[in-house]
């Protein structure tokens, strides 16, 4: 498993490598199914699949099918607002479904956020007693 400061050296790398976000990620792959994925979620604007690296027992990840332009949340747009409410909407329900005791949602967005994937992505960690602060 990877340690905590190999996750934030990769996500200090790809800020680096960003640059203006044209550039597709593995996720639009995994969208596409070239690159198979745990999907647990499929509707016509989001996926959600199990994270390759869980940090909890419960871990996958909400994304948009079509990144446009949301490398990050905070490139969101004024009309992407109802996109990012359904895209909370449908990692609550699936976070409901699999920790009905409770679950945390993350967004990591930038260098300093520790984002490593430069398309939009909600963590849904759970199935275990998450600490706070997170680090
Ligand atoms: P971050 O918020 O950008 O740091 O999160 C990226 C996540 O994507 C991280 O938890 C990875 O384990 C996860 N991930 C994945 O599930 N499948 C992949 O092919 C890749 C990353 I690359």
């Amino acid at each position: 498993a990877m340690s905590a400061s190999d996750e934030v050296q990769k996500a200090a790398d790809a800020a680096k490598t960003v640059g203006d976000g044209s550039s597709p990620t593995i996720f639009d792959k995994i969208v596409s199914g070239e690159i198979p994925s745990n999907k647990i979620h499929d509707d016509e604007l989001c996926i959600a699949f199990r994270d390759v690296n869980p940090q909890a027992p419960v871990h996958f990840l909400v994304i948009p099918k079509n990144r446009d332009g949301l490398t990050q949340l905070s490139k969101a747009r004024e009309d992407q607002k109802a996109l990012l409410g359904h895209l909370m909407y449908v990692a609550q329900e699936l976070g409901q479904k699999e920790c009905p005791g409770g679950f945390r949602i993350v967004i990591n967005d930038g260098k300093d956020g520790a984002q490593s994937v430069y398309h939009l992505h909600l963590h849904v960690m759970g199935g275990r007693s998450m600490q706070w602060p997170p680090g």
